[in-house]
């Protein structure tokens, strides 16, 4: 019940992890292969023993939803989790006058003065993605991140595959079909992709009037990035289950590589310390189709979780 999966991942990582080099240099404890099962019928597994922000998950998800891949809509509404992807094309290009911000992940985690430039710099770029059309365009469009390959999918005849509106049919019309799968992953495109999709693939299954959804994730990062993918999918599933007339049933979460960072290892066992409180619920405004959904329309009660948990991410 409610959160136990995920502690008993963290459990797994601190007993049974490898330990492993990476490719940030950070170096993690590592197991391969681990299966998370959570009903959504238990509460929405919004995690409780540290504090997830919500909202960011949100709008990251109708971004996806909506097949935008420009961060005008996350800066919009305030979410800054991928603008280092546009940003380093920015500095690269032609147009960027600023310091030199080579490396800037690194950098401004050791360097304070650096870091200070950064933001300066980082706060001009979004300031002018937000207020500049044509900027908009040219340097806030992340190319081929989810969005596009969810609902746009760029196949070899030169035409684009909507997955996610395909899926969607599916489910309505032929409940019990086992290819009710969107993929993220193109090996074509991977060589050549600065963060090859971590969310490789997802499936759909009905049953009993429920929808439940298995999310295949090559790698989690089990501090940051997982409790927000948790989330995420089960969002995806609740917004899906309620067009399709469904009940929410199950997010299984089935990762590959699944990782602690060293550096996180002490908040992973500060975690572990705290009871789980009673999972938060999720409430859904009516809608007809989840390409319509906008932020107001999803809201989280009951939310009271232990607060949040500071840590460096791994670039
Ligand atoms: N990562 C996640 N979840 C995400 C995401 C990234 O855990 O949604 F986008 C982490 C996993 C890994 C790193 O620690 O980001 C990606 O690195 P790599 O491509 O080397 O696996």
């Amino acid at each position: 019940k409610s959160e136990q999966a995920y502690l008993d991942l963290c459990k797994r990582v601190l007993e049974e992890g490898n330990n492993r080099d990476d490719r940030t240099k950070t170096g993690t404890l590592s197991v391969f292969g681990h299966q998370m099962r959570f009903n959504l019928a238990d509460g929405f597994p919004l995690l409780t023993t540290k504090k997830v922000p919500f909202r960011l998950i949100v709008s990251e998800l109708l971004w996806f939803i909506k097949g935008d891949t420009n961060i005008r809509y996350l800066l919009e509404n305030n979410n800054h989790i991928w603008n280092e992807w546009a940003f380093e094309k920015w500095i690269e290009s032609e147009d960027y006058k600023g310091p030199d911000m080579t490396d800037f992940g690194h950098r401004s985690l050791k360097d304070a003065d650096f870091k200070e430039q950064y933001e300066e710099q980082m706060k001009l770029f979004t300031d002018k993605i937000l207020t500049d059309n044509q900027f908009a365009e040219g340097f806030g469009d992340l190319g081929s991140v989810y969005g596009s390959q969810w609902r746009s999918w760029n196949t070899t005849k030169g035409e684009t595959i909507d997955q996610l509106k395909e899926v969607i049919t599916s489910i309505k019309e032929n409940p019990y079909s086992r290819r009710h799968i969107v993929t993220a992953w193109n090996p074509e495109d991977v060589p050549t992709m600065a963060l090859p999709p971590c969310h490789t693939m997802f499936q759909f299954y009905v049953s009993d009037g429920k929808l439940s959804c298995q999310l295949y994730q090559r790698s989690g990062d089990i501090f940051l990035g997982v409790p927000f993918n948790i989330a995420s999918y089960s969002l995806l599933t609740c917004l899906i289950a309620k067009e399709c007339n469904l009940a929410p049933g199950e997010f299984v979460h089935t990762i590959g590589d699944a990782h602690i960072y060293a550096n996180h290892i002490d908040q992973v066992k500060t975690q572990l310390t705290r009871n789980p409180k009673a999972l938060p619920a999720l409430k859904l405004k009516d809608f007809d189709s989840i390409f319509d959904v906008n932020v107001e329309d999803i809201e989280i009660e009951n939310y009271e979780p232990h607060p949040a948990i500071k840590a460096p991410i791994a670039v």
